[in-house]
């Protein structure tokens, strides 16, 4: 019952924190003010020291993108030599994290450097880059964790253009779209049965309305500045929701995307004692994106390590496994590795959908769960008496 209710209070939480506005402009859809007379008829027009951009700060070379190659898009700006753009928005209420999803559209073709894009808030910092075979669409979905804000601080977001070689005559220059802020809480609700704190994924970055290719979380070592809440991320993972891809359980869920080198998640039990025995169950299936393969999955807890395989034949599928493990520290590392290099049939990334992760003690009173009827014969057993 205790579980049901705390799963119900959880999504409330998100969704309420889901829809909350924080940018303005963030789609650049408001026009830049007092453009040039003669820029409507470009694509590409280059703001100028007389120009705004509504909502904006910019320095540099920063141009608005109207592209009809973009019809999902309208409109976007490209960061161009030195280009930056910022706005500082405040953050609401109670101490919260402040997750940012944003997209990314290559700027150009047959460049001889592409420059990235580095992403900033007052304490954090992160650069990304387009990476070809992990979309579909010409253009990604990113996350970026702003960190932790609340009582009306302000938080400035900075976007950037990094040149990544100097020497190159030919850069193609990051155009970033529709950003979108999530707040997540800092401390979760728990589910007294799972030693894990969002083992079932579903507090991570927000999903950008006009898409349906997930969002991408870029390798990140630390838990507490991972834009998908307590857990680090190995390579490249893949935010699906339950809207766009087959999610085994809630809304979303972690596909990973090993490329030329493994990727994973990692996290850490909560107070897990020396010496006691714990099973470790997960749900491990495919996302139905076509990702057809053999998926091997290396599976860490504590010092037990086992190798999980599963034959996908992408049409979206789940099955139940458990690992059991003897606790050597108090917070026994748990993580998920993908060893499989699959590709969809348009050679876009793929792999393994990982869920419903938990951590319960073996033989333990924890492991014990009350359900209806228990209570219901519990209750009778008080009556008769
Ligand atoms: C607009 O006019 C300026 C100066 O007259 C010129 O430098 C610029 O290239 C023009 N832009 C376009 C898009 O035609
Ligand atoms: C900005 O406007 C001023 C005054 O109208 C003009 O003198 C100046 O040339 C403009 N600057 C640019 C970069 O267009
Ligand atoms: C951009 O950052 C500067 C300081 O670096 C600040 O003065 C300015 O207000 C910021 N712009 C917006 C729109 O927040
Ligand atoms: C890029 O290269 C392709 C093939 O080499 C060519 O067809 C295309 O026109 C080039 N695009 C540009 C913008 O130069
Ligand atoms: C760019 O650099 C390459 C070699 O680095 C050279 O072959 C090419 O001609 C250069 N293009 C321009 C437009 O300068
Ligand atoms: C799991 O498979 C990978 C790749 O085949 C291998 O490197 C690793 O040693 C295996 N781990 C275990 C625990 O068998
Ligand atoms: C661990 O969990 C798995 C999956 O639910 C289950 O099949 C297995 O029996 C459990 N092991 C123990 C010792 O309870
Ligand atoms: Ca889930």
């Amino acid at each position: 019952m205790a579980v049901w209710f705390q799963r119900i209070f959880l999504l409330l939480l998100v969704s309420i924190c889901a829809s909350s506005d924080f940018l303005e402009n963030s789609d650049f859809e408001s026009p830049p003010l007092n453009l040039p007379s003669n820029a409507s008829s470009s694509d590409f027009v280059l703001l100028d020291q007389n120009t705004t951009l509504p909502g904006w700060t910019f320095q540099g070379t920063i141009q608005y993108v109207t592209s009809t190659d973009m019809p999902d898009f309208g409109h976007a700006v490209q960061l161009g030599e030195d280009g930056k753009i910022n706005q500082t928005f405040i953050a609401k209420g109670d101490v919260l994290n402040y997750i940012l999803t944003f997209s990314l559209i290559p700027g150009g073709q047959n460049c001889s450097s592409s420059a990235g894009l580095s992403v900033s808030g007052p304490d954090s910092n992160a650069v990304f880059s387009y990476m070809h075979k992990y979309s579909k669409v010409s253009w990604q979905s990113y996350s970026h964790n702003l960190g932790k804000w609340g009582n009306g601080e302000p938080i400035n977001l900075v976007l950037e253009s990094q040149i990544t070689d100097s020497e190159s005559n030919s850069t193609c220059w990051p155009i970033v779209d529709t950003l979108l802020i999530k707040t997540v809480g800092v401390t979760l609700d728990q589910d007294s049965g799972n030693l894990l704190t969002n083992g079932g994924f579903e507090s991570g970055p927000g999903f950008l309305p006009n898409s349906a290719e997930g969002v991408l979380i870029d390798a990140v070592p630390s838990l507490i500045q991972s834009a998908l809440t307590q857990w680090s991320v190995i390579g490249t993972v893949r935010y699906i929701d339950s809207k766009h891809f087959h999610v085994p359980e809630g809304k979303a869920a972690i596909e990973i995307l090993a490329g030329t080198t493994p990727s994973g998640i990692q996290t850490a039990a909560r107070d897990t004692s020396e010496g006691s025995r714990y099973n470790l169950t997960f749900t491990l299936g495919d996302a139905n994106d076509a990702c057809i393969g053999h998926f091997i999955v290396g599976v860490q807890a504590g010092s037990a390590a086992q190798n999980f395989t599963l034959e996908s034949k992408g049409t979206g599928s789940g099955e139940k496994f458990g690992l059991v493990f003897k606790a050597d520290e108090a917070a026994a590392q748990i993580s998920f590795t993908s060893y499989s290099v699959t590709v969809t049939k348009e050679d876009v990334l793929c792999g393994p959908v990982i869920d419903e992760v938990n951590v319960h003690l073996l033989g333990g009173t924890a492991s014990v769960k009350p359900t209806w009827l228990l209570l219901v014969f519990a209750l009778l057993y008080v009556a008769v008496l």
